[in-house]
């Protein structure tokens, strides 16, 4: 507990600047909406095949949206649960097996109870199965008002694995005009993205040139069906006066599940470095669009999901102290290196790939952004502190310390 209340002591520090900028509590009292989409990577985002854009509702969003073209997934075996914990309770997953379903019974600090404390509304909605990856407990635990999960969505777009994300988005919204509570809190969890792509080509008006038949071709159909989804999501809440008064933020969850770095080769016709080849599985796109298109631009801070929930925060005027939240806000000038499961770490000018168990002399470091390999000496002290940020997290987590590292003074203990 005392090696846990020092690290969050050191975390404070860099925390709390948030809250003497200027976008602490910009956005007080807002509506929030979290766009969790599935294995979407930023590869397809701003691309082209044949000269047409994969994505381009989300290429137009982007450029009227606070952009983190330096974002990472911090996933590991949990998938999807995993990047929903990341970002809405600020704390890694698992070296094995998913925090939903091993831990579910412990106590976490997450985005939802922390907002419902704010007067907000606090939904979830996944149209799927609400036991998978144990949601049902878990959200119980977060403290979500209300999981919508299929039961509550009439299949009227059969697609993938469930239902298209176009109804998807569109019975989300239908729920949050019923619910009729501003402000609200929702995270909509999509799963038309899901491997291994192959939705109807009659819900896919995209050729993927000479990938077309492959799995790659089929991921970037897809990709633009959820892109069309997204398109169609923003002229409903504009329709329904709600996109100017709510933020909202898209991520992609985690890679896409092919790792033949011969088809990326293929795409970006290039050969592509190790460190690349990382980061490319890596690289999901992370945006924030603010109401009226106010804070418009790009950020080459290196973020991670972990840093979503501060986020949050800061945009809304809310303290971090007290809650045990690992990440620093995106939108503040303080910077903490985003680390990996397996150890390994990114931050703006340093990239760092471990190989076997982590140890530091057996990895490789490399610089940024020219991604050229360097001595090895130069990502040491950083990997050293990514396994005590690992270490930390893994206490928390298996032995329940939530509870007791809350409302804690930021001193560190001498
Ligand atoms: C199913 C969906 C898939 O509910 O979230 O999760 P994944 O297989 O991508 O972890």
């Amino acid at each position: 507990i005392e090696d846990a209340v020092d690290w969050f002591a050191g975390r404070a520090d860099l925390q709390k600047t948030a809250e003497n900028e200027p976008l602490f509590g910009a956005y007080k009292g807002k509506n929030v909406l979290v766009i969790q989409a599935e294995a979407f990577q930023s590869m397809v985002i701003g691309q082209s095949v044949g000269g047409v854009e994969i994505t381009p509702n989300l290429n137009k969003l982007i450029g009227q949206s606070l952009y983190f073209p330096n974002f990472y997934h911090m996933t590991a075996q949990g998938r999807t649960s995993d990047a929903d914990f990341l970002t809405s309770c600020s704390l890694h997953p698992m070296t094995s097996g998913s925090v939903f379903s091993r831990f579910a019974d412990h106590d976490f600090r997450c985005l939802p109870e922390i907002l419902n404390g704010e007067g907000y509304d606090t939904t979830v909605h996944h149209a799927y199965d609400g036991s998978f990856w144990n949601r049902t407990n878990m959200y119980r635990g977060m403290e979500y008002n209300e999981f919508y999960t299929i039961n509550d969505y009439e299949n009227d777009e059969p697609l993938g694995w469930s239902l298209g994300d176009k109804s998807f988005f569109r019975q989300t919204i239908d729920q949050l005009l019923e619910r009729g509570q501003q402000p609200f809190y929702s995270l909509a969890i999509t799963l038309s993205g899901h491997h291994p792509f192959n939705i109807s080509s009659s819900a896919v008006d995209f050729d993927s040139g000479e990938f077309k038949g492959t799995t790659f071709g089929d991921y970037m159909e897809d990709m633009h069906y959820v892109d069309e989804a997204v398109g169609e999501l923003v002229e409903r809440m504009k329709d329904e006066g709600l996109w100017d008064n709510t933020i909202v933020l898209f991520y992609g969850d985690h890679d896409n599940s092919l790792y033949d770095m011969s088809v990326y080769e293929q795409f970006y016709g290039r050969a592509l470095s190790d460190q690349e080849k990382d980061a490319i599985v890596r690289q999901v796109p992370f945006f924030i669009h603010f109401p009226n298109d106010e804070n418009a631009g790009v950020s080459e801070k290196a973020v991670g999901q972990i840093d979503t929930a501060p986020t949050i925060l800061q945009l809304l005027g809310i303290s971090t102290e007290g809650n045990p939240l690992m990440g620093v806000s995106m939108v503040s000038a303080s910077e903490s290196p985003v680390v990996f499961r397996n150890g390994g770490f990114a931050t703006a000018s340093l990239y760092y790939l471990p190989s076997g168990d982590g140890v530091t002399e057996n990895g490789s470091c490399y610089s940024l952004p020219d991604g050229e390999k360097t001595d090895i000496a130069l990502c040491t002290p950083g990997a050293e502190a990514a396994k005590e940020e690992l270490r930390v997290s893994d206490m928390v987590v298996e032995h329940d310390l939530v509870p007791k590292l809350l409302d804690l003074p930021r001193e560190k203990n001498e």
